[in-house]
């Protein structure tokens, strides 16, 4: 695998549910690298450009009315096979289904309050940071503890 990056948001219910702090702190705890993070009021035009692939499903309206409600925390990370290895530490779309020790698994039951969005690809790492941080929200450094992660 090697150093991508990865975008992550937690969802409305996740910030209001005051899970902001644990749910970051997992990730960073598994050595993944913040190199983006910031707290968001989404507008209509951005929650429909990022789920635009979901644009003609049924629950698309009320996606975007959800996501548009309350602020989000949006953040990038870094490191190796964080594209693949976030979406393992979510789980599964429907909480229900997800298991325990994977964050909708912990914390979720309804697929419409499943607190935490993560990129599914590369390819869509790339297009949902370009959409949701500028050039100068990602921050380029280096991690003193990096040698204890990675050999
Ligand atoms: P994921 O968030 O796991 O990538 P997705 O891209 O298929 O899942 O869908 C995006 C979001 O849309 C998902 O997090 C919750 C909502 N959603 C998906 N399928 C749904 C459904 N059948 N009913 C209601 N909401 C749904
Ligand atoms: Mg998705």
């Amino acid at each position: 695998a090697k150093v991508e990056r990865t975008f992550i948001a937690i969802k409305p219910d996740g910030v209001q549910r005051g899970l902001s702090g644990e749910i970051l702190q997992r990730f960073e705890r598994r050595g993944f690298k913040l190199v983006g993070l910031k707290l968001i009021k989404v507008s209509e035009e951005l929650a429909e450009k990022h789920y635009a692939e979901h644009r003609e499903r049924p629950f698309f309206k009320g996606l975007v009315e959800f996501i548009t409600s309350s602020p989000v925390v949006a953040a990038v990370i870094e490191g190796k096979g964080v594209v693949a290895t976030a979406r393992a530490m979510i789980g599964p779309t429907n909480p229900l289904n997800a298991p325990l020790g994977t964050i909708r698994g912990d914390y979720g039951i309804d697929i419409g309050r499943n607190i935490i969005h993560g990129s599914d690809s590369p390819e869509s790492a790339e297009r949902e940071i370009a959409l949701w941080f500028t050039p100068e929200e990602l921050l380029d450094w280096q991690a003193t503890i990096a040698g204890w992660i990675y050999e």
